[in-house]
């Protein structure tokens, strides 16, 4: 058989909802390496895993061989995208979109390393325009009726959209082009919000540089959850790829969480599996659906390529605590820490404390007297240990550094007290 190209792996992932000129595109990356870019505009401090859908793919390409670039839109997020959106946004100061920018940027090197990638920012051409200029230079290229029949705008003509959120599409267009020229890109990725701003700098490059000349564009379709609710979000809201926001266990637990139903489709768009091992796995959901092997492999995966291995191991440690019946002795110190970020926690004095008082301060008991009755029936667990002697003293510096207690009443209940 012949070696799948990248686009055929994209079909079978179903990471595909419309393309431009999949004939011309195979063609050109039959000759020569090309740029592939995906924009992110910078209105928030973190990605979500919402934006891992094109960036997925976009690493695809990358280990196809084709040059992966990332535009951080200094200049569009300070306009903000009218795609997807009901109704105007607000706008961010120029401080906090700055932020934004470094933090993002951080993140995207994780994901694709310091070498092999270009990052830009649009406010390196867009933020150098003057009005005369712009209007007379591309603004000739835009025919209103053609903006005004793209889906985003059409959808706001009676809720009403401004002449700025309008523009949008604009400077979409010209970052295509202006990377068309100076970083060889030649493909532009997006999820399938992005469409029309995709095809809007398809449209400029072939005014601007001939209708032959090579420009090509690529929607993911968004995901959609087999009980019709949007994907990526939780109770707690969306599930982030900055670990101070949502925690790596958190990020390992929502993986594992996926339903039976949508694991599949998950193993095709989030990890680099090949279709002989997700086959297998889908299989064992079948088989074998207590193990959940398809969701553990699904959340190692997706765990290992945002976090890294060592936080992969503590999220898989502290999960196997929490529900497993791994040993809390068998905890590092690190590991203990991980788990304080995801149970209730206290602060505690340095001193030994005695067993009831403890209890009470960890919050477990509402009263000395109910701890007594937890005591004696063997319910309480301090640091792995249990405790039935109501007389006993605890000793804070006694584990893990001196710097924690773990206390845990019955099979569900945790607090981890941090010695002050
Ligand atoms: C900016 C400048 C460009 C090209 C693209 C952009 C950003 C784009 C946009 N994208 C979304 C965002 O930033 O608004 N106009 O939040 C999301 N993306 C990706 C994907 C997605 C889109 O970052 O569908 C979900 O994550 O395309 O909504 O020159």
């Amino acid at each position: 058989m012949a070696e799948e190209n990248v686009l055929q792996e994209l079909e079978w992932r179903g990471a595909i909802n419309q393309q431009t000129d999949p004939e011309g595109l195979l063609e050109l990356m039959d000759k020569e390496q090309i740029g592939v870019y995906v924009g992110i505009d910078p209105t928030g401090d973190s990605m979500h895993i919402g934006h891992l859908i094109p960036f997925m793919v976009l690493k695809r390409f990358q280990n196809a061989g084709q040059h992966p670039v990332i535009v951080v839109g200094g200049a569009t997020g300070s306009i903000g995208d009218p795609s997807g959106k009901k109704s105007e946004r607000k706008m961010l100061s120029k401080e906090q979109m700055d932020q934004n920018v470094a933090k993002m940027s951080k993140q995207l090197e994780k994901l694709f390393g310091k070498d092999g990638f270009t990052i830009v920012n649009n406010m390196d051409w867009l933020g150098e325009f003057n009005l005369l200029d712009f209007l007379r230079d591309y603004g000739k290229m835009f025919p209103i009726n053609t903006m005004l029949a793209k889906d985003v705008v059409a959808s706001r003509l009676e809720a009403g959209i401004s002449f700025t959120e309008f523009t949008y599409q604009i400077l979409q267009a010209i970052d295509f082009h202006e990377l068309w020229k100076r970083e060889h890109v030649r493909l532009q990725l997006g999820g399938s919000d992005q469409w029309g701003n995709i095809t809007g700098g398809v449209d400029l490059i072939h005014k601007l540089e001939g209708s032959d000349a090579p420009a090509f564009g690529l929607t993911v379709p968004l995901l959609l959850k087999s009980d019709g609710t949007k994907f990526g979000k939780t109770e707690g809201g969306a599930v982030w790829l900055d670990p101070e926001k949502t925690t790596p266990f958190e990020f390992y637990q929502f993986w594992l969480n996926t339903a039976d139903e949508d694991v599949e489709k998950m193993l095709k768009f989030f990890t680099f599996l090949s279709k002989e091992e997700i086959d297998e796995l889908v299989e064992s959901t079948k088989t074998d659906a207590s193990a959940r092997k398809a969701q553990r492999r699904l959340a190692e995966e997706v765990t290992r390529f945002v976090h890294g291995e060592e936080a992969l191991k503590t999220a898989e440690k502290v999960t196997d605590v929490l529900f497993g019946n791994a040993d809390v002795a068998t905890l590092s110190t690190d590991e203990v820490q991980a788990l304080a970020g995801n149970v209730p926690t206290f602060e505690i004095g340095s001193e030994p404390i005695g067993i009831l008082d403890l209890v009470v301060a960890a919050g477990l008991e509402t009263s000395k007297t109910r701890a007594r009755e937890s005591v004696t029936n063997g319910a309480i667990r301090i640091n792995g240990e249990q405790i039935k002697d109501v007389e006993t003293m605890i000793d804070p510096k006694a584990a893990f550094d001196g710097k924690y207690v773990i206390v845990k009443r019955g099979k569900k209940k945790w607090a981890v007290g941090k010695v002050q």
